[in-house]
């Protein structure tokens, strides 16, 4: 068994009431049960569109981890950068994408949120300030660490006022031992970069299991307290502890310009990929974790707590399930972007603001067609 497994507990607020373990209200909670469903149903489609090969290249399924990028997203604002890897549809969704630009990505369709051009690992979506989508283990670290540099100089330079913002910068525990990270987490630790480093901690790299691939495997934060980054450790299989652990984090994080490393525990309930038999994890340990369904979790609370009832639930399943079958339409619907599209979209093409500020940005034909 994977040190992750063994490691694991039960979240520590699971058979608590509900208002004694968080202060969200009846109306968050049913948004991010929404949200949870909502990326359940699109990964299960997703899989069977890729089945069906209406989907090509790699793809990355979040199954399991949904706690993860809803309560971290519920904890930061709207304007707070967020950066990810390749397992990247459930962030997107998270965010605020619309499901049929991010299914018309995959379907390599016009109407996707990169035009079609990036696919499954690049989800890009800048009214939502989701920033990607990155395909190269750990290449989004340095990344997370300028988004965190470029709010803080905005904020403190340029509009002369102390930092406003806090970035997300989401890892896998494989993307731990890539050099980039090491020089990201320096960077951030010596100028006071308000960002955090968020291991998403499934306990495998492909089919490496962490205690085969990783040093100090049991307390992964020891490798950000070598660059002074304080180190937090979360339960990710159930959202409202992901979401108060990580507000709190993210409130210090933002007051102080500071950054952080958070290490949650969570497991992919599917393969690496879409082609991943999965014979290094035995059976008994991927029924272990299945118990612990982050949906399952927060409905079951929910019920618990009168807020809402197996039909209401049955209900919201329904109207999910809709939502999703429209967004594979849509996608069905979109063209397939020209061949002059080749050439576009690869350089800078004009500036125009940046966050909010008068900074420059890249602003692409794709946001004008959106
Ligand atoms: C620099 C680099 N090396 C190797 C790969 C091949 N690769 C793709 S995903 C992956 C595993 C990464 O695992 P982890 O960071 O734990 O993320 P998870 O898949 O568990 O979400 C590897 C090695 C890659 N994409 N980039
Ligand atoms: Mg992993």
């Amino acid at each position: 068994m994977s040190a992750v497994t063994d490691t694991a507990r039960a979240s520590s607020g699971g058979r608590r009431p509900l208002a004694d373990r968080t202060s969200a209200t009846p109306d968050q909670l049913g948004h991010w049960l929404r949200q949870m469903l909502l990326i359940r149903e699109f990964e299960v489609r997703t899989m069977q569109a890729y089945q069906d090969k209406k989907i090509g290249g790699f793809c990355h399924i979040y199954i399991g981890q949904e706690a993860v990028a809803v309560g971290c997203t519920a904890a930061v604002r709207p304007e707070d950068p967020i950066v990810t890897a390749y397992r990247d549809h459930g962030h997107a969704l998270a965010r605020g994408m619309a499901p049929k630009y991010c299914m018309a990505e995959m379907f390599g369709r016009i109407g996707g949120c990169a035009k079609g051009k990036g696919g499954s690992m690049h989800m890009f979506d800048k009214p939502n300030n989701l920033f990607g989508g990155h395909g190269i283990v750990g290449a989004q670290t340095p990344l997370g660490t300028g988004l965190g540099f470029a709010t803080k100089y905005i904020d403190e330079v340029i509009e002369g006022g102390s930092n406003r913002h806090v970035t997300l910068c989401f890892l896998g525990d494989g993307a731990l031992n890539q050099g980039a990270f090491y020089e990201a987490m320096n960077l951030a630790g010596l100028f006071d970069i308000p960002v955090i480093f968020v291991v998403e901690n499934n306990g495998y790299s492909m089919g490496t299991s962490i205690d085969r691939g990783t040093t100090m495997a049991n307390r992964i934060i020891a490798k950000g307290e070598g660059c002074g980054i304080a180190g937090h450790e979360l339960e990710g299989m159930d959202v409202i502890d992901v979401y108060e652990g990580m507000k709190a984090i993210a409130d210090g994080c933002r007051a102080e310009s500071r950054p952080a490393m958070v290490d949650i525990r969570t497991y992919r309930f599917k393969g690496h990929s879409m082609s991943d038999p999965r014979k290094y994890r035995t059976r008994e340990e991927e029924e272990h974790w299945e118990t612990d369904d982050p949906i399952t979790r927060l409905r079951d609370a929910m019920i618990e707590g009168g807020m809402i009832d197996e039909d209401g639930f049955k209900a919201l399943n329904r109207e999910i399930k809709g939502e999703v079958r429209e967004s594979i339409k849509w996608a069905e619907a979109s063209p397939e972007p020209d061949l002059s599209e080749l050439y576009t979209d690869v350089y800078v093409e004009r500036f125009g603001p940046y966050l909010g500020t008068s900074m420059p940005q890249i602003v692409t034909d794709a946001e004008e067609n959106r």
